[in-house]
């Protein structure tokens, strides 16, 4: 069984999806860039060893990103998992896990990269918004698509109630992406694109606003 470890900065509750979702994979550590981080109290909750990199005490990022792969690689992970993982990382670390590290992104990529993706959705008016799982590359959030869940954009939705809608999704989508990795269903190939074998499911088209 594939070894993971899975990378947080906050409240870690798609970390808690991909713990409550039984996946075929054994969760080695969970992994946080800050001590204050919700997620950790989770992850101890459910029996998971936690550590914490703070990248406060470390020069730059390139001396972050070897202080965290150290500890990755002491749990022998085959995945890493980045679930509300705030901070960038450096190509070094990228290409030390090409192929086996995984984010999902609060929006529809290649639309929205980087952060505050649902105010900036609203103000945009889409009336489609949603979320992407991704294999990282070291272009920040333009990694190979694995799954995406769109909803629609309400009238009266504020980012906090956008964001909801959206995490709801995410807490569904992770867990398949991460599902298919750790079957050998789904891999990033020699071109650097996402290859799959399992049989394409057909998705319901989704219209916002409706047609009447
Ligand atoms: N690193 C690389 N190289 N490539 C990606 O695609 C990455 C990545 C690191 C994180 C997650 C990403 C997201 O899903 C992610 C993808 C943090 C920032 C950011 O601006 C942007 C995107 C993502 C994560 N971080 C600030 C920084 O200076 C700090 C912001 C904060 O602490 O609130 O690192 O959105
Ligand atoms: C999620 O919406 C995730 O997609 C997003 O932050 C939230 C974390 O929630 N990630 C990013 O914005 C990465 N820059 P969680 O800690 O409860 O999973």
């Amino acid at each position: 069984m594939k070894r993971i470890v899975i990378l947080i900065s906050g409240r870690g509750s798609n970390m808690q999806a991909l713990l409550e979702a039984k996946l075929p994979c054994e969760i080695a550590a969970v992994i946080s860039n800050r001590a204050d981080a919700q997620g950790l109290a989770t992850a101890s909750a459910h029996g998971i060893a936690t550590a914490v990199v703070s990248h406060k005490d470390y020069a730059d990022r390139a001396s972050f990103d070897a202080a965290l792969a150290k500890i990755i690689d002491g749990y022998a992970a085959d995945i890493v998992v980045l679930a509300g993982f705030m901070r960038i990382l450096t190509d070094g670390f990228v290409e030390r896990y090409a192929g086996r590290l995984i984010n999902i992104h609060p929006s529809l990529l290649p639309a929205y990269p980087g952060i505050d993706t649902h105010e900036r959705a609203l103000q945009d008016g889409v009336k489609i918004h949603g979320c992407t799982v991704h294999f990282v590359t070291p272009t920040l959030d333009h990694g190979p698509i694995i799954i995406q869940a769109a909803v629609p954009v309400l009238r009266d939705d504020t980012p906090q109630s956008l964001s909801a809608r959206v995490l709801c999704e995410e807490h569904r989508i992770y867990p398949q992406a991460l599902r298919w990795l750790c079957l050998n269903q789904v891999w990033l190939d020699e071109h650097g694109r996402v290859a799959s074998d399992r049989l394409e499911q057909p998705g319901a088209p989704l219209l916002s606003p409706g047609l009447e």
